[in-house]
């Protein structure tokens, strides 16, 4: 059999969940925009499309263990590598999600402005300066290529009753024997 043209269509990757390894990874950074990390981009972008109201989306929130991450917050599809936040400045109250913890919501709070650095896909430098939303976006999305989660920033006692709300929650989902119980056992 050869190749068929369905072989070649951009699929939508798993989407990772907390308890996955790779989620707590520290991603590599991108040295070479070549066909693959092209490719990657294109499989991610079509991942927050099949989502749920997903508007951004981290490459080791795939899987991939590298600096990358992809959002749309209603207006055209963006994507970044390499990204750092050089500056940030005030306050803002958010009730925040992720994509790999479905269904919970937490408030936290975080700076309100931000200005990150990073590389477009033509390998030039970007700087964007974004506030409220956007700007809670990108400091989500950065702390995935770090390894960090929604429950590595809260306090020991909200992360307990976070933690444990959300195995509730999977529970919900998936049942006691479903696909969530593996990602019980090994979260943590
Ligand atoms: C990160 O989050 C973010 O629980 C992106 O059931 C966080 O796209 C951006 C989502 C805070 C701005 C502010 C979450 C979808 C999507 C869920 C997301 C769910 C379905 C989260
Ligand atoms: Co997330």
């Amino acid at each position: 059999m050869g190749h068929s043209a369905s072989s070649l269509a951009d699929v939508a990757y798993e989407i990772r969940t907390y308890g996955d390894p790779v989620l707590a990874s520290q991603a590599v950074a991108v040295t070479d925009v070549d066909a693959k990390i092209i490719r990657i981009v294109d499989q991610m972008f079509d991942t927050l499309y099949d989502s749920e109201s997903g508007i951004g989306l981290a490459a080791p929130q795939v899987g991939i263990q590298r600096q990358i991450f992809v959002w749309d917050m209603g207006d055209e599809p963006r994507v970044i590598l390499n990204p750092t936040i050089t500056e940030s400045d005030g306050e803002w109250t958010y009730d925040e999600g992720c994509l790999s913890i479905p269904g919970l919501y937490v408030e936290m709070v975080r700076p309100k402005t931000v200005l990150m650095k990073g590389r477009d896909l033509d390998g030039n430098e970007v700087e964007i300066e974004a506030d409220e939303l956007e700007a809670r976006l990108f400091q989500h999305e950065l702390d995935h290529l770090n390894g960090i989660l929604m429950f590595d920033r809260m306090q020991p006692e909200q992360r307990k009753e976070a933690v444990a709300e959300y195995r509730r929650l999977a529970e919900l989902a998936d049942g006691p024997t479903g696909p969530g119980a593996f990602r019980r056992l090994r979260a943590d």
